[in-house]
Formats: C-alpha cells, sequence, structure tokens
C-alpha cells in the first residue's frame, strides 16, 4: 500500500510539473528537433499548399501563446501551423504557413526611419526567426560596450523577419511584402531594414478567413553585410542544424487608433521570462536539422 502510495504521489508530481511547463497539450520545446526533409520537386509557390511535396509533410503547431502568456483563444479567432522543405538544387528553404483569423488588420506602411513609421508589429504579421549556425544569443544591433552587452554585438547573429502586407481580396493572392527587422548600432542610430529580397519568391492566398502564405528564403550566415549579401549566403547541406521559430501577431481591431496587437502566437513553448525575447535572443528558436533524406 505504502509503495502504491509512493508511485501515486509520483505520477501527480510528474504530472502537475508537466502542466506547469505545457502551455496546452501539443507543445513544441526548442529542443525538439524539427527534421527538415529535402524536396524532390520544388512547391510552386502560389499560396496554394496543393504541391504534392507539401503532402508528404507533416504540419508543425504554431500554438503557444506568448502575448498574454498562456492565454487561450478561439479557433475562429486564430490558428496556425506551418511546414519547411530545403532543396540542394536552389539551395533554398520552402515554406508554407496556413493561418486562420477572424478579421485582417492591414495598412501598414513602411519606413526605414523609425520615427515616421508605424510599429509593424500591431498589425497581422508572420514572423520567422531564423539563426543560420544555431549558436543563440542576441541579435538586436551591432553594439558596442553596455549595448552590445544587453541587445547583441551582431545583428546578423540571427534574423527576425516580419512579414507584413495589405491582404488581397478573397480568393486573390498578393506577392509582394515588406519584411521588416531592426537593424543598426543602439536605441539611439538605428534604422527599420527591409530584407523582402532574403526571399526569393512569395505569395499569400486569402480564402476567407484562411490566409496560406508560401515562400523561399535564402540563408544568410552571420557575417551578412547588406551591401555584399552573396558573400555570406550559406550552402544547405545535409545534417547542418539552425534555429528556427515562427511567430504570428494578430490584431483584430481595424478602427482602433493606435494600433495593439492583441495575441502573439509562437511555434514553440517558452518560459513566462522569455515570453517576448525570440525578436531579441535567438537562445529559444527551434533546433531543426537538414535531412539528405528526399521526400
Ligand atoms: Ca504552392
Ligand atoms: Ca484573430
Ligand atoms: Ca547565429
Ligand atoms: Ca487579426
Amino acid at each position: 500500500m505504502k509503495k502504491l502510495l509512493s508511485s501515486l504521489l509520483v505520477v501527480i508530481v510528474v504530472a502537475s510539473i508537466d502542466i506547469c511547463e505545457a502551455q496546452n497539450n501539443h507543445s513544441v520545446k526548442p529542443n525538439d528537433t524539427l527534421v527538415i526533409f529535402q524536396s524532390k520537386e520544388l512547391p510552386t509557390i502560389d499560396g496554394n499548399e496543393n504541391d504534392p511535396c507539401w503532402g508528404n509533410i507533416q504540419w508543425q503547431p504554431i500554438d503557444q501563446t506568448w502575448i498574454p502568456y498562456g492565454d487561450t483563444v478561439g479557433r475562429n479567432d486564430y490558428f496556425g501551423e506551418y511546414k519547411i522543405l530545403w532543396s540542394k538544387k536552389t539551395n533554398l528553404l520552402y515554406f508554407v504557413v496556413k493561418v486562420t483569423d477572424d478579421i485582417f488588420v492591414d495598412g501598414y506602411r513602411y519606413n526605414s526611419d523609425p520615427k515616421k513609421g508605424d510599429f509593424y508589429y500591431n498589425h497581422d504579421m508572420l514572423e520567422v526567426f531564423i539563426d543560420e549556425d544555431h549558436s543563440g544569443g542576441l541579435h538586436v544591433f551591432d553594439g558596442e560596450n553596455e549595448i552590445g552587452k544587453e541587445w547583441g554585438i551582431n545583428s546578423a547573429n540571427a534574423f527576425s523577419y516580419h512579414m507584413i502586407l495589405d491582404s488581397p481580396n478573397d480568393r486573390e493572392t498578393s506577392h509582394s511584402f515588406t519584411a521588416c527587422d531592426l537593424a543598426g548600432k543602439s536605441w539611439d542610430n538605428y534604422s527599420i531594414a527591409d530584407y523582402a529580397d532574403h526571399f526569393q519568391d512569395f505569395a499569400m492566398h486569402k480564402n476567407g478567413s484562411e490566409y496560406i502564405w508560401e515562400f523561399s528564403l535564402k540563408v544568410y550566415g552571420d557575417t551578412y553585410n547588406d551591401n555584399n549579401k552573396e558573400k555570406s549566403r550559406v550552402k544547405l547541406t545535409s545534417n547542418k542544424k539552425m534555429g528556427i521559430s515562427l511567430a504570428y501577431c494578430d490584431n483584430d481591431d481595424r478602427n482602433e487608433d493606435p494600433k495593439t496587437r492583441d495575441n502573439f502566437f509562437g511555434s514553440v513553448a517558452v518560459p513566462r521570462e522569455a515570453n517576448n525575447d525570440h525578436w531579441r535572443n535567438a537562445d529559444l528558436y527551434r533546433i531543426v536539422m537538414l535531412s539528405g533524406e528526399i521526400k
């Protein structure tokens, strides 16, 4: 009896630890390696997931509510998932991301001067975070001294692509977007970069409240320099490890001024104290591994 009681206790303790750590039943943790298969055929980047190569790949969730932390939202308000493939031939990563969002709040207008632009993250927007060498660490600025310690010494240590565009009309597709990210040396001396040309192809298709984002991405290393991009372009190879997370900013109020995001959803479970860290720190990006296996 005593033995039974103690094993019951162990079960209860383990179960409650699990409840504390997991924000929901499908939590993916940063260390749960995502194997990215090679693509036999390349997907057509048209905002349609019907390419045979996508059919062979499993959906991955973007289901962790980072803001407000642990919040639950209805399936109609937001639902998101993604797939990734890679190609040796084109040296590109391919993504398809399916998002349900009841109200699409767009209207962001890009300006490289942060004083003149709107805050992009208060509009509906997809984010892709990539740390090519899975180094982790800070990546906001090319900072020196104290700034470097707090915000990073190399902004190219990892990229956070804030992908934003106006919604196409229903059953139509858009091919142009902005990929915003911070660049510069400090909060006194920075700009909003547009890295849209890091994406070889891009499409977003609207079908009612469902949005299919499909795109291909070039991968750059941490020696990246805007004036000589190709020099830091990384050759994708089998068994290569990287850090990649995806996230979605959801705002559902078109009329508010100023706009404020309602929710921020991410593809990995993170602790409460790191609920909004991806944009500045790559430590908790999900580990991915490029597989030699062709699907
Ligand atoms: Ca397609
Ligand atoms: Ca929504
Ligand atoms: Ca890095
Ligand atoms: Ca929305």
